[in-house]
């Protein structure tokens, strides 16, 4: 028996499977093919961008580990993800951040950045079909060393931020434009205190200040639509963190912004997948940064976890696929940087189908009606209903590697290019 007859073979069982619990696998896989997830550049050089290649990641995130070829140029990053794009179904679009602009050379402040600066990417975006989404970046910067942004007392740096994120929804608004699709810029601060600050309030009250200012000009949300990301701590910022999910869940609502919920960025027994439900009655839409935190917001890669799962099932059940734009925030320095991203990235396309081959329906009726016995024994059922066949399936005939075959043009590709590095 060929690969292709196995697992075709398997698949045929497997949608008899699920029929009997009136799942339409067919149409589970057009439903996930089309789902946009947002592929971070950021994985592949561990948040270093190109403004400077001695650049020391700060604002309290950090990339452990020394996996031998790193992308140091525009050109080495674009190739990586071409190889990793290449290697992961479905809909894709491309998160950039302003430390990733492409100035020949020239020194060019982060509040000067223009489109132009990011003509290559966009040039890639066409010729791939895909969208962008943008992220000012309010690190790794002088004007950040001090562990404020946005926020800062000194208004000549707080402006030099504003500035910095003007200049980013504008950026994004060209991104849109050229595109066709809109640019999610999503707004994330370091802002913070290490220990127990007197005055929690003057920081916050700036920073409201500063993204009113920011969101001031208004921009056709065809191009850009923006979003704020809330934090709980981070390093260096233990005791208070300006940004607070308080203050973005606030200030999301007030002024019609997007929420970004970032896996890793609650108290560690919290979970986003259950607050998804409860946002989405005050905001219209809503942001991942679909991340795993360990212990601390660690950004360790996507795994197929009981929360990964948890989250797409949310989306499917709660009708929100349409109003949430899916992002993804890892970055593990301790290996194979395209293998990070085809793990990740796959991942979050399984648990979406995972979740789209539940009979939601039905599970919901027999909620209603009390039953909850059946309820639970049916959720413990589509467990082990052969998922994996539908997996397999879906990438044979979206032309992509099956199970390890993948690993090993990752490992090809290291072994040609990486390593050479
Ligand atoms: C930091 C935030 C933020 C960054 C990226 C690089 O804790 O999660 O989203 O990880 O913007
Ligand atoms: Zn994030």
């Amino acid at each position: 028996m060929t690969e292709q007859e196995r697992i075709t073979k398997a698949y045929e069982l497997a949608k008899e499977s699920f029929k009997k619990w009136g799942v339409d696998v067919g149409e589970a896989i057009k439903k996930v093919h089309a789902i946009p997830i947002s592929l971070h550049c950021w994985q592949g050089d561990d948040v270093t961008g190109f403004e400077n290649p001695d650049a020391q990641l700060t604002g309290g995130i950090q990339a452990t580990g020394n996996y031998p070829g790193k992308a140091r140029t525009p050109e080495e990053l674009r190739a990586d993800l071409d190889k990793a794009m290449s290697l992961i179904p479905g809909e894709m679009r491309l998160n950039l951040h302003a430390l990733y602009a492409e100035t020949n050379g020239e020194k060019v402040e982060r509040d000067e950045l223009k489109p132009e600066h990011f003509a290559n990417w966009v040039n890639w975006a066409k010729a791939k079909k895909i969208g962008l989404d943008f992220n000012p970046s309010c690190f790794s910067h002088e004007k950040s060393s001090d562990g404020f942004t946005l926020s800062h007392q000194d208004d000549e740096i707080r402006d030099f931020w504003i500035r910095h994120c003007i200049a980013s929804r504008k950026i994004a608004e060209h991104f849109g434009k050229e595109l066709g699709t809109p640019a999610v810029t999503n707004i994330w601060i370091p802002d913070g205190y290490k220990d127990i600050p007197v005055d929690k309030t003057a920081p916050r009250a700036r920073l409201k200040d500063s993204l009113d200012k920011i969101f001031a000009a208004q921009i056709d949300k065809a191009y850009n639509l923006d979003a704020v990301e809330s934090k709980v701590f981070g390093i260096g910022s233990e005791s208070y963190v300006v940004g607070s999910n308080e203050f973005y869940m606030g200030y999301a609502t007030a002024n019609n912004k997007l929420l970004c919920l970032d896996a890793g960025h609650f108290h560690p027994t919290e979970v986003i997948s259950d607050k998804i439900s409860a946002v989405m009655q005050f905001v219209d839409e809503i942001l991942l940064h679909v991340s795993r935190p360990v212990r601390w917001d660690s950004d360790h890669v996507v795994i197929l976890n009981d929360e990964l799962i948890a989250i797409a099932q949310e989306l499917v059940r709660g009708g929100y696929l349409d109003r949430t734009h899916i992002g993804l925030d890892f970055f593990d320095a301790s290996i194979n940087r395209i293998a990070a991203w085809v793990i990740g990235t796959r991942n979050m396309r399984k648990a979406l189908l995972f979740a789209l081959l539940e009979p939601t329906d039905y599970l919901k009726q027999l909620e209603i009606e009390g039953d909850y016995t059946s309820r639970l024994a049916l959720l413990e059922e589509m467990k082990t209903t052969p998922f994996a066949a539908v997996w397999e399936y879906y990438l044979m005939s979206s032309n992509m590697p099956v199970s390890s075959e993948w690993l090993k043009e990752v490992k090809e590709y290291e072994k040609d290019v990486l390593i050479k590095r």
